[in-house]
């Protein structure tokens, strides 16, 4: 089954947003496998954010994601990578669509709540950066039978 990496990032925790956001991921039908809750070091932002190193925006991106703690997460689902992603909405708060975690609950694109893997691939890297293999828990839902047509 497909999974992606989510974190509610500094701003998302600092705001109360959430318990919000993973309603938002259960209601939809994603099973949450992981979660952990960190703050982040210097070392483990440029890794994650290794694509973005020598951007104008990558020392604020770092010195933010650092500021505070994170709640780090596994989510899994049929396409669930581009399901969270259209969730989330555009990076850009200001282009996310009402409805949109980022649409309803972000105003710029610095503190923009929720970070989501863009890709399968991308989820993978990801999820290995947070997460060992025997922390993603393997368990049946009884509303599994309702949401994944076998
Ligand atoms: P996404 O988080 O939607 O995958 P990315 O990977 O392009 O977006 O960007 C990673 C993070 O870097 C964004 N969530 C945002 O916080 C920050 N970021 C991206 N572009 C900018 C920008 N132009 N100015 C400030 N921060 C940015």
């Amino acid at each position: 089954m497909e999974r992606t990496f989510v974190m509610v990032k500094p701003d998302g925790v600092m705001r109360q947003l959430t318990g919000e956001i993973i309603a938002g991921l259960e209601r939809k039908g994603f099973k949450l496998v992981a979660m952990k809750m960190l703050k982040m070091d210097t070392a483990l932002a440029e890794r994650h954010y290794a694509e973005h190193m020598g951007k104008a925006f990558f020392p604020g991106l770092v010195e933010f994601i650092t500021s505070g703690p994170v709640v780090a997460m596994v989510w899994e689902g049929p396409n669930v990578v581009k399901g969270v992603r259209d969730l989330m909405g555009a990076t850009n708060p200001a282009e996310a669509l009402p409805g949109t975690i980022r649409g309803n609950l972000a105003v710029t694109i610095s503190r923009n709540v929720i970070h989501g893997s863009d890709s399968v691939e991308s989820a993978e890297r990801e999820i290995a950066l947070y997460f060992k293999p025997e922390e993603i828990l393997v368990y049946d839902r009884p509303a599994d039978a309702w949401l994944m047509e076998k």
